[in-house]
């Protein structure tokens, strides 16, 4: 079994990648990859080496290389995990969205068509559709719920999702997709909310809470994503969509307080922050497909995640703090400097 991974620099398509070489040594795992400033080679330092893994610095965007790639090893499976994937930046700068996240998930499928495949997987999310109001705790989304998207971002990733139900249809490709909540975990890029917060509190910078804090984000071990997905790509069926998510709903404002508490500093670092436009609510996952069909179910309590992430974080330094020191300054400047 051959399966390329595209995004496998970032934090989930990591994961993933350890997750797939640990669990099936007799697989062959590509991760193709372009190395944006959310991908990082030393990321997958520890199975550069691996036989079965061969990493190639290519973009998803990039017709050529990825046909060239599909012709040299005829892969069995894609999981598409390539993405932009910060919604800020898309508020920012839209363009880049739209190319990668929708034109790139087009070429990826396109290849697929060309060189046959047993299965396509795109890695969506729960931002497709849009938000819940904070006073009805009695709804989540389940993958009836009608798409409606608030950011650039979700608009992009919604948009890549109708394209790969119509290659379903129109062409027969064998495909699936997963909708998932936020993860957390280690290789957690620091632009979003728990490593910027664990990074910031580690420096005694203030923590920077949009509007009231009270949105309301529903949480997931990474671990358990990467679980889930590959369930879905063995046992799934083609043509679905299944939600990913383990009912761990939690205002932004709790969890920041959680990470000052667990690193032992004030709460007086906390400070909020004009709101980010267009700012979902409440997301909320109803798992049952997932659950009933596949057997999926969460397995790290949010309480055990948070306590093994900050403890990655601190064990590993470095890691973050190379990426705090280079280009990041500017972003952070940019983004948090007049807010
Ligand atoms: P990330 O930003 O950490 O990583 C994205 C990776 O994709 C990086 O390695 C980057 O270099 C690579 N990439 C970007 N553009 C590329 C291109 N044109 N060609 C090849 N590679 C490219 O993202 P993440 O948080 O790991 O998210 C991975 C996927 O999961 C995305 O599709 C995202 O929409 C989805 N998702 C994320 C979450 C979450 O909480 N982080 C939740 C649900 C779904
Ligand atoms: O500095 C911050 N302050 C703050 O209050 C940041 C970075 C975020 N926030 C808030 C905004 C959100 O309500 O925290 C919440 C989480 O923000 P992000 O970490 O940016 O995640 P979110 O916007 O919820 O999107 C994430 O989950 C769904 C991923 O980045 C997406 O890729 C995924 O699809």
């Amino acid at each position: 079994m051959t399966i390329i991974v595209t995004g496998g620099a970032g934090f989930i398509g990591s994961n993933f990648v350890f997750h797939m070489l640990n669990k099936y040594p007799d697989y062959r795992i590509i991760c193709l990859d372009s190395l944006t400033y959310a991908g990082n080679l030393s990321t997958l330092a520890p199975v550069m080496d691996n036989p079965c893994f061969r990493f190639v610095k290519a973009s998803i965007t990039d017709r050529e290389a990825v046909f060239k790639l599909f012709e040299e090893e005829k892969p069995d499976m894609v999981v598409n995990f390539a993405a932009e994937s910060h919604v800020d930046r898309s508020i920012e700068n839209p363009g880049i969205f739209l190319e990668t996240n929708i034109m790139g998930t087009q070429i990826m499928m396109d290849a697929c068509r060309k060189y046959g495949i047993t299965r396509y997987h795109q890695v969506s999310t729960d931002e497709v559709y849009g938000d819940l109001p904070l006073d009805r705790p009695d709804l989540f989304f389940t993958e009836e719920t009608p798409i409606h998207t608030s950011s650039p971002y979700s608009a992009s990733k919604a948009s890549a999702d109708l394209l790969v139900l119509a290659y379903y249809r129109t062409y027969g490709l064998p495909v699936t997709i997963s909708r998932c909540s936020n993860n957390y975990g280690p290789y957690h890029f620091p632009e979003k909310l728990i490593p910027l917060m664990i990074a910031n509190a580690l420096n005694d910078k203030p923590l920077p809470v949009y509007g009231t804090g009270e949105n309301v984000r529903d949480w997931l071990y990474v671990e358990d994503h990467c679980k889930a997905i590959d369930l879905i790509i063995h046992k799934g069926r083609t043509g679905e969509v299944y939600n990913i998510g383990g009912h761990n709903e939690m205002a932004n404002i709790d969890i920041v307080k959680i990470i000052c508490k667990e690193l032992n500093k004030p709460e007086s670092l906390i400070t909020y922050v004009t709101d980010r436009k267009g700012h979902d609510m409440r997301y909320a996952i109803d798992p049952a497909k997932i659950h009933n069909e596949l057997g999926w179910l969460p397995e790290t309590r949010f309480a055990d995640g948070i306590k093994k992430t900050i403890k990655w974080y601190l064990e590993n330094r470095e890691w973050w703090e190379t990426i705090i020191s280079g280009e990041y300054q500017n972003y952070y400047e940019k983004m948090y400097g007049n807010r």
